[in-house]
Parts: structure tokens; sequence; C-alpha cells
């Protein structure tokens, strides 16, 4: 594996590539052209600026997250083969680019939720959050509302300004999308990328959905390992893969996150991994990546993911807000840093341990 750092980009992150640089072990980061909209091309102008920017400061680009979905796409309309022929057009540019693994999701409307971004825990830490009985009580246009009020002055991914204007529309248009005709969706625009996906040896990496159900009514379906083996054998092909996130699948109390990873053997081509604590089954909030601190086993998930060859890119994810720092929610330096060292731990120790007991 590479342990690797997400970053938004120099206008729109706290975190700089140089601190991200001195986090021992990381080497690549994983980033976006965030400023672009879903259903645009990535010029290769643009890509090759990015990876230099990156490059200048002694890391490279170790993948992208994401190239996001045009909503015409997942819901399946006219214009979906034209926003499959940019999707298509900016895997070839990034291709050309040298760049090898896509992340993206398949999410309607909302790319995930949360109840609250600051929630107080008794270390004085602030973490997101989710309540089952607050979303379901909500008005999706509230949440819009409620999630805008507390970003610390952040644009995050999928809370755009531009969608929350829209909701209502959007709502409107996923009317008629239910699990079937999403997964139909699905299936249709992987068939028609996968050629260049071969040709650039582009690996795409579904995030599953956050969190693991519906919410609101819409159609949710990377949500467990029956549904996300189905899409795996739906269009069997190596480039067709997941990025494993165990803080999105973990939502779930029933997913088994390490069997999980071993029934998905040479189809993780990402791995975001971190802890959720639960309060009860329907409350968790984001935990310290350690395993004592929340509800998983860290270790276990390591080491299914070691067992499995698992050999791309990995990051810590959302982290607490500590240490006084003020940054966008789940995406501030300091206790993704904490996050990415422990998982560099487990994983030495872990490959020390087999090799000894070879
Ligand atoms: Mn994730």
């Amino acid at each position: 594996m590479e342990m690797t750092f997400r970053w938004f980009g120099k206008d729109y992150d706290t975190v700089t590539l140089e601190q991200i640089r001195q986090i021992p072990g990381v080497k690549g980061v994983i980033t976006t052209l965030y400023d672009t909209m879903p259903g645009d091309i990535w010029s290769r102008e643009r890509i090759r600026m990015m990876k230099e920017e990156v490059e200048a400061s002694g890391l490279h680009v170790s993948g992208i997250e994401s190239v996001n979905v045009h909503d015409s796409i997942k819901i399946g309309d006219k214009d979906r083969d034209r926003y499959i022929d940019n999707y298509i057009e900016t895997l070839k540019n990034l291709g050309e680019e040298d760049i090898h693994m896509v992340c993206y999701n398949f999410m309607p409307v909302f790319d995930w939720t949360r109840t609250e971004l600051a929630r107080l825990r008794p270390d004085g830490s602030t973490v997101m959050a989710y309540t089952k009985e607050a979303v379901d009580a909500l008005d999706p246009e509230k949440m819009f509302d409620s999630i805008a009020g507390d970003m610390n002055g952040s644009v995050m991914p999928g809370w755009e300004p531009e969608r929350m204007e829209r909701v209502k529309e959007l709502f409107e248009m996923y009317k008629d999308v239910d699990d079937d005709k999403l997964f139909e969706n699905l299936k249709y625009f992987l068939e028609r990328i996968m050629p260049v996906c071969n040709e650039y040896d582009i690996k795409m990496a579904i995030h599953p959905d956050d969190p693991a159900w519906s919410v609101f009514g819409l159609p949710r379906i990377i949500i467990n390992k029956e549904n996300i083996l189905k899409m795996m054998s739906m269009v069997d092909d190596p480039h067709n893969g997941v990025t494993f996130c165990s803080g999105s699948y973990g939502t779930n109390i029933n997913n088994d996150l390490p069997d999980m990873i071993r029934s998905l053997k040479g189809r993780i081509h990402f791995a975001h991994v971190r802890n959720l604590k639960f309060n009860t089954p329907t409350d968790f909030e984001e935990a310290a990546h350690l395993s004592e601190d929340g509800s998983f086993d860290m270790y276990e998930i390591m080491k299914a993911l070691y067992d499995i060859g698992f050999d791309g890119p990995i990051r810590p994810d959302h982290g607490r807000m500590i240490w006084g720092e003020k940054a966008m929610p789940g995406y501030g330096l300091y206790d993704r840093a904490l996050g990415a060292t422990y998982l560099n731990g487990l994983w030495e120790a872990i490959v020390k341990e087999s090799e000894r007991c070879k």
C-alpha cells in the first residue's frame, strides 16, 4: 500500500503541501480539480498544472478523488451520452498525464450526510456525527441550511452552494429512479467507460454511499457486500473496482468490514480507513483512528487489506478537530496526520509479523 493524504488544492484547503510532506510516510496526495463541475471536461493543461504543483513540493499525485458523475448519468436521461463522452475525455486526459486511479460515487443528490459537523466530545475535540432519528425528522432542504452554517467557512465536497439551490429540482429529477434503475444506469456508465480505462489502465474506484442506507427516500445501492459484489460481477473487469471506505460501509453495523475486504480481492483500488464510535445502532460519531477510541477493530481491517495483497493508495479519512485547528470539518491536518501515522504503524507490524511467520 501507499500512504496518501487528501488535498483539495491551495485555494480550498487549509492544509499545505509543505505540511503534508512532513507527515512521516506520506509521499502521495489524492486531489481533484475542485473548481470543476460534474460533466466538465478536465483539460490536459489543467491536469498537468495540478501535477506540477504537487511535484514541486516533493510529493506526487497518487489518484483523483473525485471525478464527479453528472446527475444525467445517474438518472439516465436524454443527456447522459453527452456527459459520458465528456467523462471519457477526462479519463483519457488523466491517462495521458499518467494518472491511473479515479474515485467517484453514484449517490443521488447528497454525497454524504451528517446531522452535526462539530459534536463536542469529552476531551474537547469536535467530530462529525449522525443521528438517524434527526435525519428522518428533517426536511432535506433544512439539512442543507443546517450543514451550511457549520462549515468553518469552507465549501465541502457534495455540499456546494450551487447544489443547495437546486435541491428541490434534484429530488424531482430522481423521482422515477429506484435501486434497480440506479444499478442499470451504473452498468450503462461502466460499460461505456471500460474501454478507455483498459486502454490507459485507469482503475475506477466507486466510493460507497454514506450512510449506507436510503436517506430521504432516495435510492442507495453501494451499501453492503451483496450489492458491491453484484456490481463487480455486473461489469466483470478489474478496472471496475472500489474505494473501500471503512467509515462509510461501517455506518451499517451489520457490515462485517474485514469479511467485505476479503471478498473484494483484486478489486480494491483505493482505501479510506477510519473509525466510528456507535453510541446506539442509529447514532454514531467519527472517532480518532485508534481502535480503542471507536467501535471498529482497525488492526483487523488493515490485516485484511494486507492479506488480499492490497497495493493501492490508502488514506486516513475524516479526523477530529483538535488542538484549536480551524479547517473544513473532517479535513484538518492534525488528527489525519495522527491517523496516517497510526495506520503506518499497524501496517509495519503486520508486515514484519507476517514475514517472521513465513
Ligand atoms: Mn470515504
